[in-house]
C-alpha cells in the first residue's frame, strides 16, 4: 500500500466523507449574502471553525476542502485551522485551482486555471498541514456541449494537477463536474457524464498517475434540473453506478460525490441507494458542500453566537450524509 494510498483510504473509509468548505469568497459571499450575514473573513472563519469544531468530525468528517483564506486563519484558541481539523481526526485538504475562466475558441464553455506556479504554491500548503487537494473542472450539457475541445482542455489540467500533486506528497481529488443546469435528460447526463470520466482517466494515465493515491469526486447521474424527465432515485443509484463502473479504472481506491444542487435530503437518498445497489469494489461516499451546510447556515444565520444550535444541525446532516455511505439511511432516521 503507498502512502498516498493510505491517505485517500483514512479520508474515505468507515463511511467518512469530505466536507467541502472550500468556496472562493464571491461563492461564500453568495452563501452568507443569502441568509443576510456580511461576507467578513471574520465572518466567514466564525462559521467555519463552528462547523470544523463538531462533535460528528470525529466520526463521520475524514477530511475537509478549505479555501486559501481559512488554511491560513487561525481560531479563536490561537490554533491554526489544519490543526484544528486534525486534532478531530480528519485530514486537511485544499481546493488549488483558481477558478473556471472563459475558454477561448469556445461558446461560453469553461476552462479551470491555477497550474502556474502551482508546484510551489502546493510545497507551502503542504507545509501548512494539507495532505489532499482539490481541482474541479466544470462542464454543462446542451447545444454540442461540452465540446471536445473542453473536454480535453480541462482533463489534459486536471492530468497535470494531480501529477504535481503527487509529486508533493499530496492526494489529488479529481472533480469533473457536468453540470445538473438545464433540461437534459438522465441518459444525455449519463453519455456526457461518461464521456468526461473516461476522457479524464485517459490523461490521468498519461501523465502516470499512481490511480491508487487518487479520489475521484463526480456529479451523480440525473436529469437536468428544468427537465420535465426526472428519475427516481432507485434509476439515479443504478445509471450512476454504471456509468461510474464502465468509465473509472478499479485501481481507484475511492468516489466521493458532489452533491451539485440538490437538496440536503435528495442527496443523501441517492447517496444511500448508491451504497445499497453498489456493485463495484469502489468505496462510494460524500464529498458535499451545500448538502452538508445549508441547514447549518440557515440556522447560524438567524443568531450568530448559537454554536450549540448550529452544531446540532451540522452533527445530524454528517451523521445522515455517513449513514448513506454506509447504504444505513432511512427516512425515519431523517426524522427521529
Ligand atoms: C464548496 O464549493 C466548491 C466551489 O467553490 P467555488 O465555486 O467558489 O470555487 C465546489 O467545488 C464544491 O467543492 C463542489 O462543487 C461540491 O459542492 P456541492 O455544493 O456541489 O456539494
Amino acid at each position: 500500500m503507498t502512502e498516498l494510498n493510505k491517505i485517500a483510504l483514512k479520508i474515505i473509509s468507515k463511511g467518512k466523507g469530505i466536507l467541502a468548505a472550500d468556496e472562493s469568497n464571491g461563492t461564500m459571499s453568495k452563501r452568507l449574502g443569502a441568509v443576510g450575514v456580511s461576507s467578513t473573513p471574520e465572518n466567514r472563519l466564525k462559521f467555519r471553525e463552528i462547523l470544523f469544531s463538531s462533535d460528528i468530525m470525529n466520526e463521520c468528517i475524514g477530511g475537509v476542502i478549505l479555501f486559501d483564506e481559512t488554511i491560513n486563519q487561525f481560531t479563536s484558541s490561537g490554533k491554526t485551522i489544519p490543526e484544528l481539523i486534525s486534532s478531530s481526526g480528519a485530514v486537511p485538504g485544499i481546493k488549488v485551482d483558481t477558478g473556471a475562466k472563459d475558454l477561448a475558441n469556445s461558446t461560453k464553455e469553461k476552462v479551470t486555471e491555477g497550474l502556474d506556479g502551482l508546484r510551489e504554491r502546493l510545497k507551502k500548503y503542504y507545509q501548512l498541514g494539507a495532505r489532499f487537494t482539490k481541482w474541479r473542472g466544470v462542464f454543462s450539457i446542451g447545444n454540442e456541449k461540452p465540446s471536445e475541445l473542453a473536454i480535453h482542455s480541462n482533463s489534459h489540467a486536471l492530468a497535470r494537477y494531480s501529477a504535481l500533486v503527487q509529486e508533493c506528497g499530496m492526494v489529488p481529488i479529481v472533480e469533473p463536474e457536468v453540470l445538473m443546469d438545464g433540461d437534459h435528460s438522465a441518459d444525455e447526463c449519463y453519455n456526457k457524464t461518461s464521456e468526461v470520466i473516461k476522457k479524464c482517466f485517459e490523461q490521468l494515465i498519461f501523465n502516470k498517475i499512481d490511480l491508487s493515491g487518487v479520489i475521484l469526486k463526480p456529479n451523480m447521474i440525473l436529469a437536468g434540473s428544468l427537465s420535465k424527465n426526472k428519475i427516481s432515485s432507485e434509476e439515479i443509484s443504478h445509471k450512476t453506478i454504471q456509468c461510474l463502473k464502465n468509465s473509472v479504472p478499479t485501481e481507484v481506491p475511492g468516489i466521493a460525490f458532489l452533491s451539485g444542487g440538490q437538496s440536503e435530503i435528495e442527496a443523501t437518498e441517492n447517496l444511500n441507494l448508491i451504497n445499497k445497489n453498489n456493485n463495484t469494489k469502489f468505496i462510494m461516499t460524500y464529498s458535499f458542500g451545500r448538502a452538508l451546510q445549508q441547514s447549518a447556515l440557515k440556522k447560524w444565520s438567524k443568531n450568530i453566537k448559537d454554536i450549540e444550535e448550529t452544531q446540532r444541525i451540522f452533527n445530524h446532516r454528517a451523521k445522515m450524509c455517513t449513514s448513506a455511505a454506509q447504504g444505513k439511511w432511512s427516512s425515519e432516521l431523517e426524522n427521529k
